[in-house]
Protein backbone atom coordinates (compact mmCIF):
# COMPACT_ATOMS: atom_id res chain seq x y z
CA UNK A 1 0.00 0.00 0.00
CA UNK A 2 1.33 3.44 -0.97
CA UNK A 3 1.69 5.67 2.23
CA UNK A 4 1.98 9.13 0.74
CA UNK A 5 -1.50 8.45 -0.70
CA UNK A 6 -2.66 6.63 2.63
CA UNK A 7 -1.65 9.89 4.36
CA UNK A 8 -3.29 11.50 1.64
CA UNK A 9 -6.42 9.85 2.55
CA UNK A 10 -7.04 10.02 5.86
CA UNK A 11 -5.27 13.59 6.43
CA UNK A 12 -9.11 15.20 6.66
CA UNK A 13 -10.20 12.85 8.98
CA UNK A 14 -10.04 13.57 12.84
CA UNK A 15 -8.19 10.38 13.88
CA UNK A 16 -6.27 10.12 16.92
CA UNK A 17 -2.72 8.04 15.77
CA UNK A 18 -1.85 5.79 12.98
CA UNK A 19 0.00 2.94 12.93
CA UNK A 20 0.80 1.71 9.09
CA UNK A 21 2.33 -2.34 8.71
CA UNK A 22 3.16 -3.79 5.47
CA UNK A 23 2.59 -6.94 7.05
CA UNK A 24 1.52 -7.71 10.41
CA UNK A 25 -0.32 -11.18 12.06
CA UNK A 26 -3.50 -9.25 13.21
CA UNK A 27 -4.22 -5.59 13.03
CA UNK A 28 -7.07 -6.31 15.94
CA UNK A 29 -4.33 -7.88 18.13
CA UNK A 30 -1.98 -5.18 17.63
CA UNK A 31 -4.97 -2.58 18.36
CA UNK A 32 -5.99 -4.25 21.60
CA UNK A 33 -2.67 -4.09 22.81
CA UNK A 34 -2.07 -0.40 21.53
CA UNK A 35 -5.58 -0.19 23.73
CA UNK A 36 -4.07 -1.59 26.76
CA UNK A 37 -1.27 1.38 26.16
CA UNK A 38 -3.69 4.48 26.23
CA UNK A 39 -4.47 5.14 22.49
CA UNK A 40 -5.93 8.34 21.33
CA UNK A 41 -9.64 7.89 20.87
CA UNK A 42 -10.12 7.13 16.98
CA UNK A 43 -6.39 5.58 16.78
CA UNK A 44 -5.81 3.19 13.78
CA UNK A 45 -3.89 0.04 12.88
CA UNK A 46 -3.99 -0.97 9.20
CA UNK A 47 -1.96 -3.33 6.67
CA UNK A 48 -1.71 -4.42 3.83
CA UNK A 49 -1.31 -8.02 4.77
CA UNK A 50 -2.25 -9.80 7.36
CA UNK A 51 -0.68 -13.74 8.39
CA UNK A 52 -2.87 -14.37 11.09
CA UNK A 53 -5.93 -12.42 10.93
CA UNK A 54 -8.72 -13.55 12.66
CA UNK A 55 -13.13 -13.66 12.60
CA UNK A 56 -14.68 -14.94 15.21
CA UNK A 57 -14.44 -17.80 17.01
CA UNK A 58 -10.67 -17.83 16.42
CA UNK A 59 -11.55 -18.61 12.64
CA UNK A 60 -9.22 -17.57 10.25
CA UNK A 61 -9.86 -14.08 7.89
CA UNK A 62 -7.28 -14.03 4.77
CA UNK A 63 -5.76 -10.82 4.09
CA UNK A 64 -3.09 -11.53 0.65
CA UNK A 65 -0.91 -8.67 0.59
CA UNK A 66 -2.24 -5.76 -2.10
CA UNK A 67 -5.39 -6.63 -2.85
CA UNK A 68 -7.56 -6.04 0.49
CA UNK A 69 -8.54 -3.60 3.41
CA UNK A 70 -7.99 -5.08 6.95
CA UNK A 71 -7.50 -2.40 9.63
CA UNK A 72 -8.57 -1.79 13.35
CA UNK A 73 -9.98 1.30 14.84
CA UNK A 74 -10.03 1.86 18.33
CA UNK A 75 -12.65 3.77 19.95
CA UNK A 76 -12.83 5.05 23.80
CA UNK A 77 -16.42 4.73 24.31
CA UNK A 78 -18.01 8.07 26.22
CA UNK A 79 -19.79 7.44 28.97
CA UNK A 80 -23.20 7.42 27.30
CA UNK A 81 -21.92 5.24 24.39
CA UNK A 82 -21.57 2.45 27.64
CA UNK A 83 -24.58 1.19 27.23
CA UNK A 84 -24.56 1.00 23.63
CA UNK A 85 -21.27 -1.30 22.88
CA UNK A 86 -23.20 -3.99 21.52
CA UNK A 87 -24.75 -1.67 18.61
CA UNK A 88 -20.87 -1.17 17.42
CA UNK A 89 -20.74 -3.95 14.76
CA UNK A 90 -23.96 -2.45 13.45
CA UNK A 91 -21.92 0.84 13.34
CA UNK A 92 -19.25 -0.31 11.02
CA UNK A 93 -21.30 -2.34 8.99
CA UNK A 94 -23.89 0.44 8.49
CA UNK A 95 -20.48 2.50 7.64
CA UNK A 96 -19.91 -0.09 4.78
CA UNK A 97 -23.13 -0.54 3.04
CA UNK A 98 -23.29 3.46 3.07
CA UNK A 99 -20.25 3.45 0.92
CA UNK A 100 -20.87 0.68 -1.36
CA UNK A 101 -24.70 2.15 -1.72
CA UNK A 102 -22.50 5.70 -2.87
CA UNK A 103 -20.78 4.03 -5.35
CA UNK A 104 -24.34 2.32 -6.69
CA UNK A 105 -23.88 -1.00 -5.04
CA UNK A 106 -27.04 -2.96 -3.96
CA UNK A 107 -25.39 -4.04 0.02
CA UNK A 108 -26.74 -5.66 2.48
CA UNK A 109 -25.76 -6.83 6.40
CA UNK A 110 -25.94 -10.59 7.17
CA UNK A 111 -26.35 -10.28 10.90
CA UNK A 112 -24.04 -9.93 12.96
CA UNK A 113 -20.84 -8.98 11.34
CA UNK A 114 -21.19 -9.36 7.78
CA UNK A 115 -21.66 -7.17 4.23
CA UNK A 116 -23.20 -9.15 1.40
CA UNK A 117 -22.73 -8.13 -2.01
CA UNK A 118 -24.98 -9.97 -4.27
CA UNK A 119 -25.48 -12.34 -1.81
CA UNK A 120 -21.55 -13.08 -1.15
CA UNK A 121 -19.61 -11.84 1.48
CA UNK A 122 -17.41 -8.63 0.54
CA UNK A 123 -16.06 -7.67 4.40
CA UNK A 124 -16.07 -9.35 7.70
CA UNK A 125 -15.87 -7.07 11.37
CA UNK A 126 -14.85 -8.18 13.96
CA UNK A 127 -15.55 -5.94 17.87
CA UNK A 128 -13.52 -6.62 20.67
CA UNK A 129 -13.35 -4.88 24.15
CA UNK A 130 -10.69 -4.20 26.36
CA UNK A 131 -11.88 -3.99 29.99
CA UNK A 132 -11.12 -1.74 32.98
CA UNK A 133 -13.04 -3.81 35.67
CA UNK A 134 -16.49 -3.60 34.96
CA UNK A 135 -16.64 -0.85 32.26
CA UNK A 136 -14.98 -1.14 28.96
CA UNK A 137 -12.15 0.89 28.15
CA UNK A 138 -11.60 0.57 24.66
CA UNK A 139 -13.66 -1.27 22.09
CA UNK A 140 -11.30 -2.37 18.40
CA UNK A 141 -13.55 -2.50 15.30
CA UNK A 142 -11.39 -4.83 12.95
CA UNK A 143 -12.57 -4.54 9.36
CA UNK A 144 -11.69 -7.12 6.60
CA UNK A 145 -12.76 -6.06 2.91
CA UNK A 146 -12.00 -8.04 0.13
CA UNK A 147 -10.94 -4.88 -2.52
CA UNK A 148 -9.22 -7.08 -5.35
CA UNK A 149 -10.35 -10.26 -6.73
CA UNK A 150 -7.34 -11.63 -5.21
CA UNK A 151 -8.29 -11.24 -1.50
CA UNK A 152 -10.89 -13.77 -1.96
CA UNK A 153 -10.30 -16.84 -0.44
CA UNK A 154 -10.67 -20.57 -2.47
CA UNK A 155 -14.19 -21.97 -2.22
CA UNK A 156 -13.20 -24.78 -0.45
CA UNK A 157 -11.71 -22.56 2.95
CA UNK A 158 -15.05 -20.66 2.96
CA UNK A 159 -18.57 -21.56 5.26
CA UNK A 160 -20.21 -18.81 3.03
CA UNK A 161 -19.64 -17.74 -0.83
CA UNK A 162 -17.23 -14.83 -0.96
CA UNK A 163 -16.69 -11.59 -3.42
CA UNK A 164 -14.42 -8.40 -3.86
CA UNK A 165 -15.72 -5.02 -4.89
CA UNK A 166 -13.76 -5.40 -8.04
CA UNK A 167 -16.11 -7.98 -9.22
CA UNK A 168 -18.64 -5.44 -9.18
CA UNK A 169 -17.15 -1.97 -9.52
CA UNK A 170 -13.70 -3.50 -11.95
CA UNK A 171 -10.34 -2.94 -10.78
CA UNK A 172 -9.45 0.55 -10.95
CA UNK A 173 -11.37 1.01 -6.98
CA UNK A 174 -9.27 2.77 -4.49
CA UNK A 175 -8.14 0.86 -1.61
CA UNK A 176 -7.32 4.11 0.26
CA UNK A 177 -10.95 5.97 -1.21
CA UNK A 178 -12.93 3.05 0.50
CA UNK A 179 -10.88 3.38 3.79
CA UNK A 180 -11.12 7.05 4.00
CA UNK A 181 -14.65 6.77 3.27
CA UNK A 182 -15.51 4.16 5.64
CA UNK A 183 -13.92 6.05 8.58
CA UNK A 184 -15.76 9.34 8.06
CA UNK A 185 -18.76 7.20 7.61
CA UNK A 186 -18.33 5.53 11.21
CA UNK A 187 -17.23 8.96 12.68
CA UNK A 188 -20.56 10.35 11.36
CA UNK A 189 -22.54 7.96 12.44
CA UNK A 190 -20.94 7.53 15.99
CA UNK A 191 -23.44 10.01 17.63
CA UNK A 192 -26.57 7.97 16.37
CA UNK A 193 -25.58 5.05 18.19
CA UNK A 194 -27.33 5.92 21.15
CA UNK A 195 -30.45 7.03 19.31
CA UNK A 196 -33.59 4.76 18.35
CA UNK A 197 -33.34 5.42 14.45
CA UNK A 198 -29.94 3.65 14.60
CA UNK A 199 -31.46 0.51 15.07
CA UNK A 200 -34.08 1.29 12.29
CA UNK A 201 -31.26 1.99 10.07
CA UNK A 202 -29.62 -0.86 10.58
CA UNK A 203 -32.89 -3.07 10.29
CA UNK A 204 -33.61 -1.29 6.76
CA UNK A 205 -30.43 -3.16 5.35
CA UNK A 206 -30.45 -6.27 7.41
CA UNK A 207 -30.74 -9.44 5.07
CA UNK A 208 -32.91 -11.92 4.98
CA UNK A 209 -35.89 -10.24 6.28
CA UNK A 210 -39.26 -11.75 6.73
CA UNK A 211 -37.24 -14.79 5.16
CA UNK A 212 -36.96 -18.11 7.30
CA UNK A 213 -33.78 -18.64 8.36
CA UNK A 214 -31.34 -21.00 10.57
CA UNK A 215 -28.84 -19.44 12.52
CA UNK A 216 -26.22 -21.70 13.89
CA UNK A 217 -24.73 -21.03 17.34
CA UNK A 218 -21.38 -21.26 18.44
CA UNK A 219 -22.53 -24.86 20.11
CA UNK A 220 -23.17 -26.26 16.64
CA UNK A 221 -27.28 -26.23 17.43
CA UNK A 222 -29.40 -24.48 15.30
CA UNK A 223 -32.07 -21.82 15.86
CA UNK A 224 -34.61 -21.57 13.14
CA UNK A 225 -37.52 -18.75 12.50
CA UNK A 226 -38.31 -15.96 10.40
CA UNK A 227 -36.30 -13.13 10.29
CA UNK A 228 -37.97 -10.50 11.73
CA UNK A 229 -35.79 -7.34 12.99
CA UNK A 230 -33.84 -6.43 15.73
CA UNK A 231 -33.50 -6.17 19.46
CA UNK A 232 -32.48 -2.55 20.93
CA UNK A 233 -29.37 -4.37 21.52
CA UNK A 234 -28.49 -5.29 18.17
CA UNK A 235 -29.62 -8.70 19.03
CA UNK A 236 -31.58 -10.25 16.01
CA UNK A 237 -35.57 -10.83 16.64
CA UNK A 238 -36.88 -14.02 15.22
CA UNK A 239 -40.00 -16.08 14.96
CA UNK A 240 -40.94 -19.51 15.53
CA UNK A 241 -43.55 -21.49 13.68
CA UNK A 242 -45.94 -21.00 16.57
CA UNK A 243 -45.26 -17.37 16.49
CA UNK A 244 -43.29 -16.88 19.99
CA UNK A 245 -40.22 -14.44 19.61
CA UNK A 246 -37.04 -15.09 20.29
CA UNK A 247 -33.77 -13.20 20.05
CA UNK A 248 -30.40 -14.77 18.68
CA UNK A 249 -27.45 -12.99 20.49
CA UNK A 250 -24.33 -15.07 18.68
CA UNK A 251 -24.33 -16.88 15.31
CA UNK A 252 -24.26 -17.55 11.93
CA UNK A 253 -27.72 -16.92 9.85
CA UNK A 254 -28.33 -19.13 6.81
CA UNK A 255 -31.40 -18.91 4.73
CA UNK A 256 -33.81 -22.18 5.68
CA UNK A 257 -33.58 -24.76 3.29
CA UNK A 258 -36.48 -25.53 1.40
CA UNK A 259 -37.94 -28.65 2.29
C1 LIG B 1 -15.48 -12.27 10.34
O1 LIG B 1 -15.56 -13.37 11.15
O2 LIG B 1 -16.03 -12.15 9.26
C2 LIG B 1 -14.61 -11.16 10.91
C3 LIG B 1 -13.45 -10.81 10.02
C4 LIG B 1 -12.68 -9.64 10.57
C5 LIG B 1 -11.40 -9.43 9.83
C6 LIG B 1 -10.70 -8.17 10.24
S1 LIG B 1 -9.36 -7.78 9.21
C7 LIG B 1 -8.80 -6.57 10.30
C8 LIG B 1 -8.99 -7.13 11.70
N1 LIG B 1 -7.86 -7.92 12.13
C9 LIG B 1 -8.20 -9.20 12.31
O3 LIG B 1 -7.41 -10.11 12.70
N2 LIG B 1 -9.51 -9.40 12.05
C10 LIG B 1 -10.14 -8.15 11.67
P1 LIG B 1 -16.54 -14.60 10.91
O4 LIG B 1 -17.94 -14.13 10.73
O5 LIG B 1 -16.26 -15.53 12.02
O6 LIG B 1 -16.09 -15.20 9.53
C11 LIG B 1 -14.90 -15.91 9.37
C12 LIG B 1 -15.08 -16.81 8.16
O7 LIG B 1 -15.08 -16.01 6.97
C13 LIG B 1 -13.94 -17.81 7.97
O8 LIG B 1 -14.18 -18.98 8.70
C14 LIG B 1 -13.99 -18.07 6.46
O9 LIG B 1 -14.96 -19.04 6.13
C15 LIG B 1 -14.49 -16.74 5.90
N3 LIG B 1 -13.40 -15.89 5.34
C16 LIG B 1 -12.10 -15.83 5.70
N4 LIG B 1 -11.45 -14.90 4.97
C17 LIG B 1 -12.36 -14.37 4.12
C18 LIG B 1 -12.30 -13.37 3.12
N5 LIG B 1 -11.17 -12.70 2.84
N6 LIG B 1 -13.45 -13.09 2.44
C19 LIG B 1 -14.60 -13.73 2.70
N7 LIG B 1 -14.73 -14.70 3.65
C20 LIG B 1 -13.61 -15.01 4.36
Amino acid sequence: MNQDELKKALSKLPLGDVKYFDTIGSTNTEALAWATNDAKDLSLVIADEQTAGRGRLDRKWFTPSGTALAFSLIIHPTAEEQAYLTRIVGLAALAIVDVLQARGLVAQIKWPNDVLLNGHKVAGILVESVWSGEEVDYVVIGIGINVLKGAVPPEDLLQFPATSLEESLGPAVEREEILRDILSGIIALRPHLVTDSFITSWEKVLAFRGEQVQIEEANGSFTLGKLLGLEPDGGLRLSDEQSNSITVRFGDVRLRPHR
